[in-house]
């Protein structure tokens, strides 16, 4: 359904490859280069590891994937086996991840200047070893990462996952040649982390007396179980070092100045309010937050100090984001720091506290990073920003000349739901389709120059509000992690959603091996209203997965494993009045996937109006309203102001930040006879109608979420009228269009029209 849309937003390139094209080896993420020779390897017969120059644990490895793959292990050297896979460290300066990987009828190659090479080609290598039948074509591949920081968070802290599963998620990631895990380990909800120092950080910290049912803020309702867990430092240098096996950095996150409520309800004098504080039980961003005196500097220098002792990475992660000034404004202390400083108000104290961390961990020889709320009230010398609320405090940073890494809300937010909400289970945000995740490209346009060499790269978020086993969170990874590998390691022309489609069974076989919990593909283009200019709607119902049986029913209800099963296209009769089609794809394990409905109903074709061309000029009339709305429908009522000419729908970004709203009138130039589908994507609400009947309803407060809607319009011009609300937060709006079958397109240029004045 969504193919393609964001790809043309962001300008990311989605040029399919000569090599990908020919092929679809089962890679994930495609390597940059690829060639085919002729002969192929097959996994009969005894094979040999020949690893001289390679660490002991870095064979080890190797045995155990061979053994894995191919069901012996392998053998030593020089007892006749006739094949071999040899690795071989190089003796070149290059230490970054790039491998060479050549296969030919008897042996495999994988050569580097660093174990981190050997250890990335090893994954390709373990991708090829499970082709089906064994037969792995002769090739030569030579690859290397895009960008340094290919990472995936967990936050630990509002649910606790055990070692085993920090430790299965690590292996996860490696199998897709990530190289940062960035552990959230302190929060309001919990301190996760012992501190030798501050022992009540975890006797006290990281245990919650209960946790909100579902979504029961207000009135609140909590489950009465107490609920927490913590790591030993043992137990966070196994991770560490199971970690670093894998060519992996962990790095450690302790929130500040908030977030930090677990922190004051071990230790309440961190608070700039007497308490006392009880570690947080329900979401949310908190008013009690670190007070900026003494004692809380003293605090966490001690505590960085324990946790530069467990962490050897450069990096440091210090949060920063959503912290209320409230506390702040009320206190003394706090305003008696103000003054001393000579700062101008919370949000310059706040960018003092922060610069005040950077330089204690700059004298450490480590990096600060922190989300982009850091930004605020001036940035620390050489802090590196994680740009999650979109990607424009990356950009800022970016042109200011910090070292940024790209985790927007929007695009790489693995908590958000991969479908629309309402069929998906309990999530928080809006929604994070695969293919977002896919189109995106870390780079953004404004950024030129040198400036694009401070992206150091892509990274998912990994909220645990509502996810409280690791059953749950693997549904979250997968597949998306699939495509967040292939953006931030694979070259950008090499970014192919149909190869990327027809590599996913293999991915997905991959981790039924694993039994991996990933969310199975729902059955595609089953969404809102679909129209039909016939008595018989014809539909073919396909899943990325292209495994399992898809069971589908035209009663409303939701299929079941007994319900009828999709064999080729459905003829569905629309005669008696509209259908509702219900599908769901089963695996042959019992999993299913959420189900997707679509409304089939017969229509007509909307006569286009009669206004001549002479009476109509290019672009479309936007008016800007800088004032508050609850909805778009009620921005769609405002008949006043003056517009201006715009030549696509969508905002500019020159709006104040907060509650205002855009309407956009003209026309729609409709190329052909034929059903159309229109597609608002938005955060928050937006409405698209035409000739006064609303064909896309996106509206209410939410973050950025996709709907499409069907209408059937004859060739010619037709009156439409998109409106858009924003109330606060995050702010996006972009409107897409196509015929069916073909491509989305913004709607924008050749498509609009208004009235000549
Ligand atoms: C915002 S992302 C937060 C987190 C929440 C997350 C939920 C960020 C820096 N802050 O505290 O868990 O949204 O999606």
């Amino acid at each position: 359904l969504r193919r393609l849309i964001l790809c043309a937003m962001l300008g990311a390139l989605v040029t399919p490859t000569a090599a990908a094209a020919q092929n679809d080896l089962p890679l994930i993420p495609w390597p940059r280069h690829i060639e085919r020779v002729t002969g192929e390897f097959t996994r009969e017969g005894r094979i040999e590891l020949r690893a001289d120059s390679v660490s002991a644990q870095l064979v080890a490895y190797a045995v155990d994937l061979i053994e894995n793959e191919v069901g012996v292990r392998p053998m030593k050297p020089g007892l006749g086996a006739r094949k071999a896979v040899i690795l071989e460290l190089e003796t070149r300066s290059d230490t970054t991840e790039s491998y060479r990987l050549a296969v030919s009828s008897d042996t495999i190659r994988l050569s580097s200047g660093s174990e981190a090479g050997l250890f990335r080609g090893l994954q390709t290598l373990r991708q090829l070893l499970a082709m089906p039948g064994g037969r792995i074509p002769a090739l030569r591949i030579e690859d290397a990462p895009r960008f340094s920081w290919r990472g995936a968070h967990l936050d630990v802290a509002r649910h606790f996952f055990p070692v085993a599963f920090v430790k299965r998620y690590i292996d996860l990631l490696s199998r897709y040649k990530l190289n940062t895990f960035h552990w959230h380990l302190t929060d309001d909800q919990g301190w996760r982390i012992e501190i030798r120092k501050y022992p009540r950080l975890t006797e006290v910290g990281a245990w919650r007396k209960e946790t909100m049912v579902g979504k029961n803020f207000d009135p609140y309702v909590g489950d009465g179980t107490r609920y927490g867990g913590f790591y030993t430092q043992d137990e966070i240098r196994e991770v560490v070092a199971y970690a670093g096996a894998r060519h992996i950095t962990v790095v450690p996150e302790i929130e500040m100045p908030g977030h930090a409520k677990a922190a004051i309800a071990a230790y309440p004098s961190l608070a700039c309010t007497p308490g006392p504080f009880e570690v947080w039980t329900m979401w949310g961003v908190h008013e009690d937050i670190l007070c900026p005196h003494e004692e809380t500097f003293t605090f966490l220098e001690n505590v960085l100090t324990e946790v530069m002792e467990l962490f050897p990475g450069r990096w440091i992660h210090i949060g920063g984001d959503e912290a209320p000034k409230k506390r702040w404004k009320e206190s003394p202390v706090a305003q008696a720091v103000i003054r001393r400083e000579g700062l101008k108000d919370e949000h310059e104290l706040q960018s003092w506290f922060v610069q005040r961390i950077e330089r204690f961990l700059a004298s450490k020889g480590r990096r600060l990073i922190g989300w982009d709320e850091i930004l605020e009230g001036g940035l620390a010398p050489g802090a590196t920003v994680m740009s999650w609320r979109g990607v424009d405090g990356g950009i800022a940073a970016a042109k200011a000349g910090h070292d940024v890494i790209m985790s927007p809300g929007s695009h790489l937010y693995f908590d958000h739901a991969e479908g629309p909400a309402e069929l998906e289970p309990l999530s928080i945000g809006g929604n994070t389709p695969l293919d977002r995740v896919y189109g995106f490209e870390p780079i953004p346009p404004q950024l030129q120059g040198a400036e694009r060499d401070h992206i150091l790269g892509a990274q998912a978020n990994m909220w645990s509000e509502y996810l409280k086993t690791p059953a749950d969170v693997e549904f979250k990874l997968f597949p998306r992690l699939f495509a967040l590998a292939e953006v931030a390691w694979s070259p950008t022309e090499a970014r192919d959603w149909g190869s990327f489609t027809r590599r996913l069974p293999a991915g997905f076989a991959a981790l039924d091996r694993l039994g991996v919990n990933y969310r199975v593909p729902h059955v595609e283009r089953l969404a809102g209203d679909r129209v039909f200019l016939r008595d018989t709607a014809i539909v073919e119902l396909q899943s990325l997965l292209g495994a399992g049986t898809i069971r589908y029913t035209t009663d409303g209800t939701d299929p079941v494993a007994t319900s009828a099963a999709y064999s080729g296209p459905l003829r569905i009769p629309l005669d008696t009045g509209a259908v509702t089609l219900t599908a769901r794809l089963f695996l042959a394990d019992g999993r299913s996937s959420p189900a997707r409905s679509a409304r089939l109903r017969r229509t007509t074709l909307r006569p286009a109006e009669t206004i001549a061309a002479a009476r109509v000029a290019p672009g479309i009339a936007r008016r800007y309203f800088s004032r508050a709305f609850r909805t778009a429908r009620a921005v769609a009522q405002v008949t006043t102001g003056t517009p201006t000419i715009a030549d696509s729908i969508a905002r500019t970004g020159r709006e104040r930040p907060e509650t205002y709203g855009l309407r956009f009138t003209g026309f729609v130039r409709v190329p052909a006879d034929g059903v159309y589908e229109f597609m608002l994507v938005s955060d928050d609400g937006s409405v698209l109608a035409i000739g006064g009947e609303i064909v896309v309803d996106n509206d209410g407060m939410h973050s950025e979420t996709e709907k499409a809607g069907m209408v059937a319009l004859a060739r010619g011009l037709h009156p439409l009228d998109v409106s858009y609300v924003q109330g606060g937060g995050g702010a996006s709006l972009r409107v897409l269009v196509r015929r069916e079958g073909e491509e989305w397109e913004p709607l924008a240029g050749k498509w609009l029209a208004r009235p000549r004045n």
